[in-house]
């Protein structure tokens, strides 16, 4: 095990529905460390870009329409096994099938629009932590 890094979304529902600070207060609560922290609104282009490896995917349209719709919170996390852990305290894409007590199941709607995302592997994480933030707004 070693200690990672991963980007975390509260995407716009979560923002809509004001629970980010409850999502912010779990990953506190499971021992993370804060690395870095923003609001902000991506365009539906910057969102496609984000999910480029979804591209083909038949909900890519439905899925950047929904990402640019409203503001979201981008954090970067740490810890041991970070990103495995964070997926696992996210739950299932579809909240339907997520566990209880996972954020997902607390906060998502449906299989769209699902409160939060967290990066799925190394490989992602070192994509989409650059793509929020610069070296110097990640503070370890
Ligand atoms: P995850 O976010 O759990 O990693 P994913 O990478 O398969 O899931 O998909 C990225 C996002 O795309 C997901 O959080 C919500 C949306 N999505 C996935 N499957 C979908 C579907 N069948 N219909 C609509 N949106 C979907
Ligand atoms: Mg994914």
């Amino acid at each position: 095990m070693a200690v990672e890094r991963t980007l975390v979304l509260a995407k716009p529902d979560a923002v809509r529905k004001n629970v980010v600070g409850k999502i912010i207060a779990r990953f506190e609560d499971e021992g993370f460390k804060l690395v870095a922290l923003k609001k902000l609104k991506l365009t539906k282009e910057q969102a496609g870009q984000f999910y480029i490896v979804h591209k083909e995917r038949p909900f890519y349209d439905e899925l950047c329409e929904f990402m640019s719709s409203g503001p979201i919170v981008a954090m970067v996390w740490e810890g041991e096994n970070a990103i495995a852990r964070v997926r696992a305290i996210m739950g299932a894409t579809d909240p339907a099938k997520a566990e209880e007590g996972t954020l997902r199941k607390l906060y998502g709607s449906n299989v769209g629009e699902n409160a939060v995302h967290g990066s799925d592997s190394v490989e992602s994480a070192n994509y989409e932590i650059p793509f929020f933030f610069s070296g110097l707004e990640l503070i370890g």
